[in-house]
């Protein structure tokens, strides 16, 4: 085990008695301090147990080392320094880098077995002088060895050992379907052991140190070190490097956006984990296919940065906005407040002109390119399709005739609480060739062939009875109470209305009643309950 490091800055003569509290050299035994004599250090760090240098820079030699064998009697003529035997020094690479600087990289062995990440590397400069050594030394390696050079335990049992110790059964590995990873497939795993002499506690043991690498049940990639002498378990731990991360892409319109990714095994998926949800925010495609929930959303560097990955990065990107809308604005954790997975799929279908919440995700279309663009490229119809979610789990406003253009309605207009700015909903993905149209307008929904007032209600057995028309009229209201009291109190007022006074069956007129009884709740019945009453008359709701 690495104790912490005495670091001692010096600068030649100029340090004296200045050293830091417990960095000091007068631990060194008078070997070392002589060996130390013919060197001009520039810097030293040393290990503070073992009583070694871990680094040492400056003029390190008298006489020119050019070569692996000088280097060996360089080392040699070192020993009482670095406190090891230079036969236990196996060179393991030698490489010359663009400056002309010489590094010989060694690892410490005890009875001939490397010790697992004793590394030391002697650094010569295009002179061959050495000026920098480095790396980790074990003086007391032979002498702590537990071993011997007889080893009782078979490779194959240290195998056996290692699987038992991790509780996994390499012939019969579970398949999880809401793993990241391939179905469990045994040529996955992959086991490798070797012979290493490990450091644990200042005792030096003789393992095989047995790598179990695989997918399935969860992603792994174990180091096991199994005790050569008895098969007892050394140490073990799970070097999977897996988590949090963040990407980027661009959007559907082209705008770069940073992404909270997860990253597993060589894979990034749009799988955001950033949020104190109980679930995730996760991304999926259909691959233009109509199947769900899809596939993962995946890249292999992080950059989402395909045209074709577009729509995923905007339903990505923009559920998150929209949950941190609710969280942020209404406290609400997702759309069930209990801060369920909010799971969106992307390239739904062909050309398919339409987005929706299924009851248990949302699924985007890409659009036919001419009537839309890919529908996650907007902010405001992704909220107005979370916003379904929300309802469902609150108001429960059936979907079909004023309840379901009231359903309609709140979709909209939290799409408009969520992305405000105009009072257009989805303008940025809809007829990409036209300029400066929508698919609704909150403040003009006649300009889109929708009612603003009760005269002109719209009666048809189709849309469920007209969901998405008659929907002009509560929207103008919205847009009505908005203009007169502002956002910020408008969606107050909305979101109690939604999440406590309506009902499955509420029509216009309970709806004007539940959003003046939350008004009055919080505001009084003053101007602003004024303001709301006027803005339903004004579309003949009474
Ligand atoms: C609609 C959701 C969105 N779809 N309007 C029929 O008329 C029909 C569907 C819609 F993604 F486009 F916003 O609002
Ligand atoms: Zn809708
Ligand atoms: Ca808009």
């Amino acid at each position: 085990m690495k104790k912490g490091i005495a670091v001692i800055l010096a600068t030649g003569l100029a340090f004296g008695s200045a050293l830091p509290a417990g960095a000091s050299t007068n631990d060194l035994n008078p070997e070392q301090k002589q060996a130390l004599k013919k060197m001009e250090i520039v810097k030293q760090n040393w290990e503070d147990e073992r009583k070694v240098p871990s680094f040492l820079s400056g003029k390190l030699s008298e006489k020119s080392v050019k070569t692996e064998k000088a280097v060996k009697s360089y080392l040699k003529s070192n020993e009482s320094l670095f406190k090891i035997k230079t036969k236990d020094l196996k060179l393991v690479n030698e490489m010359t880098d663009e400056l002309g600087m010489k590094h010989y990289e060694y690892v410490q062995t005890v009875k001939g077995v490397e010790i697992e990440g004793a590394r030391f590397i002697v650094h010569t400069d295009e002179n061959g002088e050495v000026v920098a050594v480095n790396g980790d030394l074990h003086p007391d390696a032979e002498k702590n060895f537990k071993g011997s050079s007889k080893v009782s335990v078979k490779k194959e049992v240290a195998i056996k050992k290692a699987w038992n110790h991790i509780d996994v059964k390499p012939q019969n590995v579970v398949s999880d379907e809401q793993s990241f990873m391939k179905k469990s497939d045994v040529s996955d795993m992959v086991e490798k052991s070797e012979k290493v002499v490990y450091e644990k506690d200042n005792e030096y043991y003789l393992t095989y140190k047995v790598q179990l690498q695989f997918i399935d049940p969860y992603p792994a990639n174990w180091q096991i070190y199994v005790d050569a002498r008895d098969g007892s378990i050394v140490d073990a731990y799970n070097a999977v490097t897996e988590g949090a991360t963040t990407g980027y892409g661009y959007g559907v319109l082209g705008d770069y956006k940073s992404l909270n990714t997860y990253y597993s095994n060589g894979t990034h998926y749009l799988y955001d984990v950033t949020k104190p949800m109980n679930g995730v925010i996760e991304t999926r495609t259909a691959n233009y296919g109509s199947s769900l929930p899809g596939y993962y959303s995946v890249d292999s560097n992080n950059a989402f940065t395909a045209t074709s990955q577009g729509a995923d990065v905007d339903a990505h990107y923009y559920a998150g906005t929209v949950y941190d809308y609710y969280k942020n604005t209404h406290n609400r954790n997702s759309f069930d407040n209990n801060g369920a997975t909010i799971r969106s799929t992307v390239h739904y279908g062909s050309s398919y002109n339409n987005a929706f919440w299924n009851g248990s995700q949302m699924v985007y279309g890409d659009g036919d390119g001419s009537t839309f663009d890919p529908l996650s490229g907007a902010q405001d119809v992704v909220a107005h399709e979370i916003t379904h979610a929300v309802t469902e789990r609150t108001a429960g406003l059936q979907y079909q005739n004023q309840s379901g253009a009231l359903n309609e309605s709140m979709s909209d207009v939290f799409g408009y609480f969520v992305e405000p700015g105009d009072f257009l909903l989805g303008e940025d993905v809809y007829t990409p060739n036209r300029s400066g149209d929508a698919l609704r307008s909150l403040s003009n929904p006649d300009a889109y062939g929708q009612p603003s007032h009760m005269d002109d209600y719209y009666y048809t057995s189709s849309d469920n009875g007209g969901v998405h028309t008659n929907s002009g009229i509560p929207n103008k209201a919205a847009y009505l109470t908005i203009q007169s009291i502002g956002k910020a109190k408008a969606e107050k007022i909305y979101y109690r209305a939604l999440s406590i006074y309506l009902t499955p069956t509420s029509n216009f007129s309970t709806a004007r009643a539940a959003l003046l009884q939350a008004t009055s709740d919080l505001y009084g019945t003053g101007t602003t309950y004024n303001a709301v009453a006027s803005a339903w008359n004004q579309v003949g709701v009474n």
